[in-house]
């Protein structure tokens, strides 16, 4: 229960170079404009708005092999881990607002800086798996599961700009929750390294308490540790959450989304959260991007103690 007592820091990645579409960098805005910072006042303990880091503009970034930008893509994510290494040590339970998911290489990085014994859940519609060479797309935020994996050490290439990383991690420390579009390359990845995983078909056949009992017992039964969430919004259905650069049809329901943040936060072991994906670009209409925003911040004050049961809750 190491955590209940910690800070949090708020980190700002406006970023998009892991994907091809405009307007995902300005989640960070679209997040904090729908009230973030006034919704965790009531927090026990106080809350570090960090402000949005800034990552370097590089005028040439040929693609190697199919992969897209990534002398950008990597750069940016040293930013993002040392600003998370940074936030961690200084004792914050810290937040990412993303951005694309390609950030989540140098948070989920920075964060193993400081805690290498964490584990990791990615709750999502996509797996985000693809090696440079399964990839269909070449979008970095399609890949960085598999950049963190010492398993795949040998199907990642030299990419320029990630020289500054080797992974990190373990199948056996991820837990993945509301797949349901994933690549034929990501499918043998998943099956060969045997990578714990509930997809929405799993969520309808068991329900949401049975996948986090058994996400939970499988991450911390034998030792409890810090937990990394990292949490794309198009996990939750398209009719909840919008303004994303990829929805997939029957996605997470409101309520199993907020189960999921609320077991996790019950653990005391949440230390890092991605929130990802939230494009307010991309929504049809004013209100469509506002209610995707404003269930980023539900998920988040959830995460961190917001319950349904009573406000007093997050005060303890
Ligand atoms: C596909 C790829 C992806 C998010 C799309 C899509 C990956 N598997 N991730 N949207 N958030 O391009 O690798
Ligand atoms: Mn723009
Ligand atoms: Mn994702
Ligand atoms: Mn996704």
């Amino acid at each position: 229960q190491q955590n209940r007592a910690q800070s949090v820091a708020i980190l700002g990645a406006p970023f998009s170079k892991g994907q091809k579409r405009g307007g995902v960098e300005h989640g960070p805005k679209a997040i904090r404009d729908a009230g973030l910072v006034e919704r965790l006042a009531n927090h026990k303990n106080p809350v570090h708005d960090l402000g949005d880091l800034s990552f370097p503009y590089l005028e040439k970034d040929d693609s190697f092999i199919n992969v897209t930008s990534p002398r950008t893509v990597g750069r940016a994510n040293q930013v993002v881990s040392e600003a998370v290494s940074k936030a961690v040590e200084a004792g914050h339970t810290t937040i990412l607002l993303g951005g694309d998911h390609s950030l989540a290489i140098g948070s989920v990085k920075g964060h193993a800086q400081q805690r290498p014994d964490l584990c990791l859940i990615w709750v999502d519609a996509h797996a985000d798996i693809n090696t440079p060479e399964t990839s269909p797309s070449g979008n970095l935020h399609g890949q960085p599961v598999a950049f963190m994996l010492t398993e795949l050490k040998d199907k990642i290439p030299d990419i320029p700009g990630f020289s500054w990383m080797k992974p990190f991690l373990t199948a056996k420390d991820v837990v993945y929750i509301g797949l349901r579009d994933v690549d034929p390359g990501e499918h043998v990845i998943l099956k060969d390294l045997g990578i714990q995983s509930f997809s929405m078909r799993d969520i309808d056949k068991l329900g949401i308490q049975k996948v986090m009992e058994v996400t939970l017992d499988h991450l911390l039964a034998r030792k409890k540790r810090p937990i990394h969430l990292s949490f794309d919004i198009d996990a939750f259905d398209p009719s909840l959450a919008p303004a994303t650069g990829t929805p997939v049809n029957g996605g997470l329901t409101y309520r199993e989304g907020i189960y999921i943040t609320e077991e996790i936060h019950n653990t005391g072991l949440l230390s890092v959260m991605d929130l990802v994906e939230v494009n307010p670009m991309l929504g049809a209409n004013p209100e469509a991007v506002e209610a995707t925003a404003s269930l980023a911040v539900d998920v988040i004050t959830s995460s961190l103690g917001q319950t349904r049961e009573g406000a007093l809750a997050i005060l303890q």
